[in-house]
């Protein structure tokens, strides 16, 4: 595997109509899930990559994994959970600018990841091991499972990938600060959004930001600028990427899972760390001119189109 992520996915239901979402009668079913956002986009620029995860025995958990299996993303790893259901989301349509997500997955299955569904086999056998910082907000024991994922990466020599993502509907922002750091510090690359950065250190600048992630321990970090782009810094470079100009964007939500797919894709491909960071910044883009969480990702056709009209 060239890698391995774990977390929650979820039917994501989204009204047909622009409004108040109590006035919504019709509404589109899709899947999403930060990680396994990341997979499928992984999947189509031509990876291998597994996902694991816990699903209920319910209509829509056979629904997430004959889309996640279709994509081409492996799933020998999930298992479904007769007690439990698989968690939803609705993402209302306020206005055309304006999201609003709600969830309704507390107790789903899939925050009853433990540790016990680890395979540590499975783990080493990967080259990047992919977390987000939702799965140790669902639970406690989604939360044992993220530590003990990484201690079983850094034990075999994967490389820690941790993106944040924080969902402050989730946990208290205590919560969150003290187990994102704690997670940031010990990962090899750090894909942390500017909000994110301000919510774990204060108002600071951008440089500033970064080095504070790695004076905490945090080995290489991106920081994500939105519309602006990216700062990186590693062990021996750092720089500025610009953003790639959208010309409308239609749903910004999953556009830091394209950029974490289109990174390790670059890396997987042995890029320069610089264009692979353009090539997050460049899958990012691309997946907020489609709506969905997922359907804008870009196969390496698309993607190399849009990166050499961008550049010409
Ligand atoms: O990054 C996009 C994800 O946030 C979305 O697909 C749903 O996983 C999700 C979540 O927990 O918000």
């Amino acid at each position: 595997m060239d890698v391995i992520t774990l977390g929650e996915t979820m039917v994501l239901l989204t009204p047909e109509t622009i409004g108040p979402m109590r006035y919504a009668s019709t509404f589109t079913a899709k899947v999403a899930g930060a990680e396994t956002n990341v997979a499928i986009g992984l999947a189509r620029l031509g990876h291998q990559v597994g996902w694991l995860s816990r699903l209920g025995k319910d209509e829509f958990g056979k629904k997430i994994l004959a889309f996640i299996r279709g994509e081409g993303v492996d799933i020998s790893r999930v298992t479904f959970d007769p007690q439990a259901s698989t968690g939803l989301y609705f993402k209302e349509l306020i206005t055309e600018e304006e999201i609003a997500v709600h969830y309704y997955r507390k107790d789903s299955a899939a925050s009853h990841l433990s540790p016990n569904d680890l395979d540590e086999a499975y783990i080493a056998s990967a080259t990047y091991l992919h977390l987000t910082g939702i799965t140790p907000a669902l639970s406690d024991s989604c939360r044992d499972t993220v530590f003990a994922a990484i201690d079983w990466a850094k034990r075999s020599g994967v490389t820690v990938v941790f993106d944040p993502n924080l969902r402050r509907k989730l946990w208290s922002d205590q919560k969150a600060k003290e187990t994102l750091l704690a997670i940031s510090a010990q990962a090899d690359i750090l894909l942390p959004g500017l909000d994110e950065a301000h919510f774990l250190f204060g108002e600071l600048e951008t440089e500033q930001l970064v080095e504070r992630f790695q004076e905490q321990g945090a080995k290489r970090v991106i920081l994500k600028l939105g519309a602006k782009g990216a700062y990186y810094k590693t062990e021996d470079e750092s720089g500025y990427v610009e953003g790639f100009p959208v010309r409308k964007v239609l749903d910004p939500v999953g556009a830091g899972d394209g950029f974490a797919a289109g990174l390790l894709s670059g890396l997987l491909d042995q890029l320069p760390f610089k264009e692979a960071v353009k090539r997050a910044a460049a899958v990012g883009a691309l997946v907020t001119m489609v709506p969905g969480d997922v359907e804008g990702l870009p196969d390496r056709e698309r993607m190399e189109a849009f990166i050499n009209h961008q550049q010409h």
